[in-house]
Order: C-alpha cells, then sequence, then structure tokens
C-alpha cells in the first residue's frame, strides 16, 4: 500500500499512528504542501479533493479522509481494536473523535489560516486568536469526555481511535502555542502516548520528507 502523508499534516499523523498501532506496512510517499503538490495532477488524478492523506490499496483504490481510512485500517487489520465492541462506548468514543475532526480541524487548517490572513487581511495575533478559540472550544469539551479515565488513553486501558485524533490536534496546539494548562487530562494523554513507539514513528518530527530529517 502506499501512504499520500505529509508530515505537517494532523490528517496523516492520525493515520500513520493507526498504521503503525496495526503494525501494517506500507510505503509512505510525501505530498509536499508547502510546493502545492497536493494541487499537481498526479496527486489530484489519485484525490480529486486535492487533501492529504490518501491511501493507495494494492488494486489500485485510493481511499482518501482520514477517518474513512481509519475505518477502513479497523475493518480489514481488526487487530488490535482501535474501537471498543460495546455500541454506546463506541458512539461516546465517535463523539469525541468526530469532536476534533469535524469541530476544530476544518476551522483550523493551514488554507483557512492562510485565507484569513491573506485574503481578509487579519494580522498574525488575530490569526492567533482565531486559533486558539477553536480550540479551546472544542478541549473544553474534550476534558470533560476524558476526565475520568487514568490519563493514560482517552478511553480504556489501551490506544484507541481517540488517541490517534487527540495527539495530532494537540501537537498542532503545542506548535502553535496554545495555552493548554486548562487541559490536564488531555495533556497527560499526550504526554503519555507519545512516549510510546507506535506513536513516535509517528511524530511530525521523525518522517523522512521533514527537512530536518534531510542528510
Ligand atoms: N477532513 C480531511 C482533512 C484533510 C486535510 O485538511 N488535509 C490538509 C492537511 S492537514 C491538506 O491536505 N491541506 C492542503 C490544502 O488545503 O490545500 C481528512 O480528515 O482527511
Amino acid at each position: 500500500m502506499k501512504y499520500y502523508s505529509y508530515f505537517r499534516s494532523s490528517a496523516a499523523y492520525r493515520v500513520r499512528i493507526a498504521l503503525n498501532l496495526k503494525g501494517v506496512d506500507y510505503e509512505q510517499v510525501p505530498v509536499n504542501l508547502a510546493k502545492a503538490q497536493q494541487q499537481a495532477q498526479a496527486y489530484l488524478s489519485r484525490n480529486p479533493q486535492g487533501l492529504v492523506p490518501a491511501l493507495e490499496l494494492a488494486d489500485g483504490t485510493v481511499l482518501s479522509q482520514s477517518i474513512a481510512i481509519l475505518e477502513w485500517l479497523e475493518d480489514t487489520y481488526p487487530t488490535p481494536a482501535l474501537y471498543p465492541a460495546d455500541a454506546t462506548k463506541r458512539a461516546l468514543m465517535r463523539s469525541f473523535c468526530l469532536n476534533i475532526a469535524c469541530d476544530v480541524h476544518p476551522l483550523n487548517n493551514l488554507s483557512v489560516l492562510t485565507y484569513l490572513r491573506d485574503v481578509l487581511g487579519a494580522d498574525p495575533q488575530q490569526v492567533a486568536a482565531w486559533y486558539s478559540h477553536w480550540v479551546y472550544r472544542v478541549f473544553d469539551a474534550a476534558e470533560q469526555q476524558v476526565a475520568t479515565g487514568t490519563g493514560k488513553f482517552c478511553f480504556g486501558e489501551a490506544p484507541s481511535m481517540a488517541d490517534c485524533l487527540l495527539i495530532p490536534q494537540m501537537y498542532n496546539a503545542l506548535r502553535f502555542e496554545v495555552d493548554v494548562t486548562a487541559y490536564p487530562t488531555l495533556s497527560a494523554i499526550y504526554t503519555h502516548c507519545t512516549a510510546l513507539p507506535a506513536f513516535e514513528a509517528a511524530d511530525p518530527a521523525r518522517q523522512a520528507d521533514n527537512p530536518d530529517q534531510a542528510s
């Protein structure tokens, strides 16, 4: 399988974590967003939406949208399970995942920040205020959703899809210098998970297409 990814894309980071947790073999193909390679015909012919990530299966089928890819991985490689078997627990976990995937990520995406700055004329402080506003709104709820847990993983005693979603979102928040001190449980989960091998190997800093990795 070929995995089209960009080291800094948090949607791509989610799927890298799940691929690693499930021990799936894949070839990572970099799509450099800084050079607009997602808009090149070679990529658009695979994913007409022009977004990363995308997963090209052995038969040539290309899957896009990180949540759809994560669900395909769960269906195709059920062990270790990243969704709870119990329907109610699964719905609670999906709610957490969608909180991040639908209610903060699209609002703070690079294309949105660029539009704010370049088209609407927002200054850096305004862009930072926009960014943290949406993080706070979602993290306020997310912190409560995991507050009764152990502080190791979002739900239960093992990594789940929720951790695949949270870790990249927290990585982004820290990169944009959002103050996350109001979120002790989310922060503890971040610290715990990022020290685990599957998460470490998925870290943007460790990706071959990260310019800091270039020899
Ligand atoms: N909902 C999509 C979001 C994908 C997405 O927004 N990817 C960003 C990087 S995190 C991207 O490719 N941006 C390039 C662009 O906007 O041109 C998913 O979950 O896969």
